[in-house]
């Protein structure tokens, strides 16, 4: 047909190499011949994006379509991952496009390593937000993702002489052709000075902000598109600029340099994703970060409510907002700012659409990852919003007080502003307030949470409490990193998986039971070891055995994920060989990888000491190929879909009560690797969904970890009494591991002796136990294959789509498309 060989939007192989072409000339003026590989890579971005647009107007239909509720997802992070191979498979024009792009001469594998990644995120919960994009589009549901468009990503990490060194990721270097710039849509934002009384003309006394500084921000889109389905979601991420005033203008009349230094200060705002872990550093600028993209968001949706031709009090009925933890929770105030002080809105009314509008998604538990403002500071960069804040702790107070009259300690507990020491606003108090439903991320973080942390809001709001177990998108996390399985899959149960997960991939659990289906189910994992291995040699310089056990960690660095834990397992196995050379032991290849916040030291010990001990016994003749341990560097999400589909053994193994969800353990589950795992975040309904006896669990319990620290921890006493423990543990304090420096390891050591906030010397015996036992189920390929294909087929619930249902049904009160 016609509209197939149309080279703006056909999907035949000419169109696609004709748009190339046309793109080349048209849009780079480039002669072929003369066309670098990134040429090449940004026409295909530009032909794959065409496609696209006829989507897109559907989505801006929906969104002028009254009827229709909007989800506006807010969140400080994106971590998309790249976006060709993505919009290739969801658009299903992957095959043809590597036909196009070979009749030109090119290999499609080498323009689709040509992009950069848009590493606009730490991890789980900016990769959560991208997860979610895909499954809102694909279900259907109008979406704009909002966040901040830095200009430097997470920091790239290269490894020098074991250790990290972090280098600016420069993603925009050579453009971003994936993004529509819509300076149209530009919001200005305020910030610092003072508020005050003034009649307005009415003759009421009312409030105004007089800003000491203003800034521009301007919106890039880019399109999120469904799997296949003629639909899109738009990612909405704001660059901050200058304005170019009048008023400055006129001010600074003839006073170039002053203008120029506004400039670069304007800039500053969207320069850089902050890296987590890093609490002290920068305090001002992560805040003005959160306060910028959150009111051009909530800007730009009051704009969308009214080109709807509605009223502002039906706001609510247009946009369901949801605050990813409580980096955007500034815009409860933000709102009521809007509503109250330029739209000139009732306080009462304006609480009520509040109230509507927001929902609140905890990702932590840690203390020291609660977000807190200190007041002063706050109120010499947000004056107004100080003020709004203790409006609304005031009423809410006084609401605590009627549910509860006398009772002082809990108005306390339960107030926004910490009145003790430095007194500071806890946002995750504010999100609470204000919000009409709060979610934990696995039943069993969402049951801690209304015990511990928002233990006095469960008490008194206990309908505001939901749990939505996190999910991952089965489109980029199996059909495009894992080909091979996406294709045997195919094969026995055809395609319908890819968007009805929870329907039907539980079909190919009866092939756990067929020899021949369980050979190919091998030689896929085979297959994706031998790729990896090659990765690992380009990365790496280091050889290693696809044959062998590829157990694999990756995943942020820090303490409560317990890295160092699975290292004392690697120098237990090597005192073994050490003792006993010829130890019939199964093979193992050890992988590690994930970056550590630039400002977290024991964090970048424990890197060191992976690659110290990968040193040491990778080199040892004793160990002769059994072991191998191998650091991968600059996890991001690109190598992870490498590395997800070529892992056996996947190490979950956070202490128990400290991990919120985890969504890697989900990616590795369906990819077909067996876990070894704590009871700890979706680790739990993991467990029981693949069964107890296909799940490799260890460990201490919450209620234990709880129990043992009341009785009075000492780790110590581990040590002492456990022989194999102590080997391992004082052939790292001998320096055996790093000769060049024997102290190197001791403050890990030290702590792990004396403290052992993380408790990994009581579950160490348990950990090595169940890793033997591992390592005997190995040695039967065809009861591990039979685990494997179980694990896939009942992976059902951990689809990203699943979890989108249940935000919209219980949180968003949406129903249509879905
Ligand atoms: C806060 C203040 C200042 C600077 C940075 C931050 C900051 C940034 C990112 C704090 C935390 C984060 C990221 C947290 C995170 O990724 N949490 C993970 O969220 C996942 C998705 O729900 C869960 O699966 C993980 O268990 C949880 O650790």
């Amino acid at each position: 047909p016609a509209t197939e060989n149309d080279a703006r939007s056909g999907n035949s192989v000419a169109a696609i190499r004709k748009s190339i072409l046309d793109h080349i000339h048209f849009s780079q003026a480039r002669l072929p011949v003369m066309a670098t590989c990134n040429d090449w890579y940004v026409a295909l971005a530009y032909t794959v994006r065409d496609r696209m647009f006829g989507h897109w107007m559907n989505v801006v239909q929906a969104i002028a379509d009254p009827q229709r509720k909007i989800v506006g997802y807010l969140s400080a992070e994106f971590l998309m991952g790249p976006h060709l191979g993505n919009a290739l498979i969801n658009l299903g024009i992957h095959d043809n496009t590597r036909a196009a792009v070979a009749q030109l001469g090119l290999n499609l594998d080498d323009l689709l390593a040509q992009e950069e990644e848009p590493g606009l995120g730490n991890g789980g919960l900016g990769r959560l937000a991208a997860c979610y994009m895909d499954s809102l589009a694909t279900l259907g549901v109008p979406a704009l993702g909002y966040g901040i468009r830095y200009e430097f990503g997470i920091f790239s990490q290269e490894i020098r002489d074991g250790r990290q060194v972090e280098k600016t990721d420069k993603w925009l270097r050579l453009g971003n052709p994936w993004e529509i710039h819509r300076p149209e849509l530009s919001c200005t934002v305020n910030f610092g000075g003072r508020t005050e009384w003034f009649h307005d003309e009415r003759g009421r006394l009312r409030i105004r902000w007089i800003p000491n500084r203003v800034i521009k921000g301007v919106p890039y889109d880019t399109p999120i598109p469904a799997f296949r389905k003629d639909f899109i979601g738009i990612l909405r991420l704001w660059k901050s600029e200058a304005v170019e005033s009048f008023d400055f203008q006129a001010f600074n009349v003839g006073d170039y340099y002053k203008a120029v230094d506004e400039k670069v200060v304007s800039e500053t705002v969207s320069k850089v994703l902050y890296p987590n872990d890093e609490p002290e550093i920068g305090k001002t600028l992560r805040l003005a970060q959160q306060y910028f993209f959150v009111s051009c968001a909530l800007q730009d949706m009051i704009r969308v409510h009214l080109i709807r031709g509605k009223a502002l009090d039906t706001f609510h009925e247009s946009f369901a907002v949801q605050l990813n933890d409580t980096h955007p929770a500034i815009a409860v105030a933000e709102l009521m700012r809007l509503l109250v002080d330029e739209h000139d809105m009732d306080w009462c009314e304006a609480w009520t659409i509040t109230r509507n509008v927001f929902s609140y998604t905890n990702h932590t538990l840690l203390s020291e990852a609660l977000e807190k403002w200190p007041l002063p500071f706050f109120g010499h960069l947000l004056p107004r919003h100080l003020e709004i804040i203790y409006e609304i702790n005031h009423r809410f107070l006084e609401e605590v007080r009627r549910h509860a009259p006398g009772d002082d300690g809990l108005a306390s507990r339960l107030s926004i502003i910490d009145e003790g020491g430095q007194k500071s606003i806890r946002m995750a108090h504010l999100a609470s307030v204000a919000g009409h439903r709060i979610n934990g991320v696995a039943e069993l973080h969402t049951k801690l949470l209304s015990r511990t942390v928002l233990r006095d809001f469960h008490a008194i709001y206990p309908d505001r409490f939901v749990n939505v177990t996190n999910g991952v998108t089965p489109r980029r996390w199996m059909v495009l990193s894992n080909p091979k399985l996406a294709g045997l899959l195919e094969s026995a149960i055809g395609d319908r998986w890819i968007c009805r997960f929870e329907e039907e991939i539980e079909k190919i659990a009866p092939l756990a039971d067929d020899p021949a289906f369980r050979n190919h189910w091998r030689e896929v994992k085979r297959g994706n070891k031998a790729d990896l291995a090659g990765l690992i040699h380009e990365r790496t310089g280091n050889t290693v055995d696809p044959d062998t056990l590829f157990d694999v960690q990756v995943k942020r660095i820090h303490e409560y994920k317990r890295q160092h834990l699975n290292v004392l397992h690697i120098v237990t196995l090597y005192n073994r060989i050490r003792r006993n050379p010829n130890l019939d032991i199964t093979p193992r290849t050890f992988i590690f990888g994930g970056k550590a916040a630039p400002g977290y030291a024991m964090a970048k010990l424990i890197i060191k000491l992976i690659n110290d001990v990968g040193a040491v016994v990778n080199r040892d003749p004793d160990v002769a190929g059994r072991l191998k341990v191998v650091f991968f560097p600059n996890f991001n999400v690109k190598n992870g879909q490498m590395i997800y589909p070529a892992a056996e053994l996947s190490e979950q193994i956070s202490t128990a009560g400290k991990e919120a969800s985890g969504t890697g353990n989900m990616k590795f589950s369906m990819n077909g690797a067996l876990t070894i795992g704590t009871l700890d975040g979706a680790n739990v309904e993991i467990r029981e969904a693949v069964g107890p006896e296909n799940f490799f669990l260890f460990g201490l319990t919450v209620d234990q970890v709880n129990d043992l620290w009341g009785r009075g921890y000492n780790p110590r006493r581990y040590y002492e009494e456990n022989a194999q423990l102590r080997e391992a543990v004082d052939l790292l304090y001998s320096g055996h591991f790093s000769p060049d420096h024997q102290a190197r390891f001791v403050p890990l050591l030290d702590t792990l002796l004396n403290h052992d906030p993380y408790m990994l010397l009581a579950d160490y015996q348990a950990y090595i136990d169940c890793q033997d036992q591992i390592a005997a189920a190995y040695r039967d390929q065809e009861h591990w294959t039979r685990i494997s294909i179980l694990n896939v087929a009942r992976m059902g619930r951990f689809s990203s789509d699943r979890s989108i249902r249940e935000y919209c049904k219980d949180i968003w009160r949406i129903r249509q498309g879905v």
